[in-house]
């Protein structure tokens, strides 16, 4: 092998095989409905691996194989029991399984307490409110934060095209449907950061529709929704205040909602504790005062065709402004 050859193979293996951990992987679960589909996955690739080479023995028999081994491959009873008989009892007992576990998520589903997130797939970022367990609602996007150990209903819905959400290390992909509300149970395991994306074609961009799930422990998880539940900060610096003020007067709040403040959009994501998330747009930006500022000029470019007009004609100062006002929103 040349070297480039070698070096592009060595490229592709570590490539690949960055791809089964990290923080989107779904041989690395840390959710209650992903642990139980872990041993499903691995017993039927496990089952996959045996039969197929169960196959290339026999096959090898059949072709390169002494005469009288071949003479009895071709007998009736191997053909109905390899043919027929294993598929129909391997693929059954599988199955059954797969209903096992199914049913298992059910029963965890139904007695699952009043905690809830609502998500509303969006073209192409989520919308996700929160349910209190006494009942209040707070709207927030592109991040989900659970409680560790707590079942946590998400209700997904969409009101445009069909969206999927996927959490692989949390649970399987579940369809979000115009005009209906899928719901599934979760559970993280342990805290800690993880990646989804959604996972049905919905669009041009739709590769570029992440989100982060961020587990956190019970208490600290309370004392995050207490606070996401309250208004934006007030500005403290002069250079807030006037990000703020070129925020008003460019008409961002005809999209965005910042609570507490005049700007009352929900065309686009709420604001109002933008700066304490993950990421920005719905993954695609990690968030510093530098993204606000690319993702505010250059957004058609990071995410193609997306809803938010890009806003070049802002000065540098306003545009250093604006960003360092998003970010002071925690
Ligand atoms: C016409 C509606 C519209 C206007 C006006 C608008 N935005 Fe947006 N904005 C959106 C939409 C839609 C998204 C989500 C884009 C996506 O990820 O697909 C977005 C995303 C964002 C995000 C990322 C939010 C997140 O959750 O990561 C920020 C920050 C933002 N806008 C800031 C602004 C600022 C600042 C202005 C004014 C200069 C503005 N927007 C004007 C519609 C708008
Ligand atoms: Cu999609």
């Amino acid at each position: 092998m040349t070297r480039r050859v070698k070096r592009t193979v060595a490229l592709t293996l570590a490539a690949a095989s960055t791809g089964c951990s990290g923080e989107q992987s779904a041989l690395a679960p840390t959710g209650v409905e992903a642990l139980a589909i872990d041993p499903l996955f691995w017993t039927a690739t496990w089952v996959g691996v045996l039969v197929t080479l169960m196959v290339v023995v026999l096959v090898s028999i059949a072709l390169y194989g002494p005469v009288s081994w071949r003479a009895r491959l071709g007998s009736d009873w191997i053909v109905i029991g390899g043919g027929i008989v294993l598929p129909i009892v391997v693929l059954t007992v599988l199955f059954l399984y797969a209903l096992f576990i199914m049913q298992a998520n059910a029963v965890r589903s139904q007695e699952a307490g009043d905690e809830a997130v609502t998500i509303v797939g969006k073209r192409w970022w989520w919308e996700m409110t929160y349910t209190t367990a006494d009942g209040e609602k707070v709207l927030s996007a592109n991040e989900l934060r659970l409680p560790v150990g707590r079942p946590v209903r998400l209700r997904l819905e969409s009101d445009n095209v069909i969206h999927s959400f996927w959490a692989p290390q949390l649970a399987g992909k579940l369809d979000m449907i115009p005009g209906r509300t899928n719901e599934v149970v979760v559970e993280a395991t342990e805290a800690g950061i993880s990646r989804g994306q959604c996972a049905e074609y919905c669009g041009g961009a739709h590769a570029l529709m992440a989100f982060y799930v961020v587990a956190m422990p019970p208490a600290e998880y309370d004392a995050w929704l207490a606070r996401e539940a309250e208004p934006a900060q007030r500005p403290k610096t002069g250079q807030q205040a006037r990000g703020h003020d070129v925020f008003m007067q460019n008409g961002c709040g005809g999209c965005h909602q910042v609570r507490g403040t005049a700007a009352q959009g929900l065309i686009g994501p709420d604001l109002t504790h933008v700066g304490s998330r993950h990421s920005l747009a719905a993954g695609m930006l990690t968030n510093d005062p530098e993204a606000f500022a690319r993702w505010i000029t250059d957004n058609q470019h990071i995410k193609p065709e997306n809803l938010m007009p890009p806003f070049r004609q802002l000065s540098e100062e306003e545009l250093s402004s604006l960003a360092v006002y998003l970010d002071s929103l925690e």
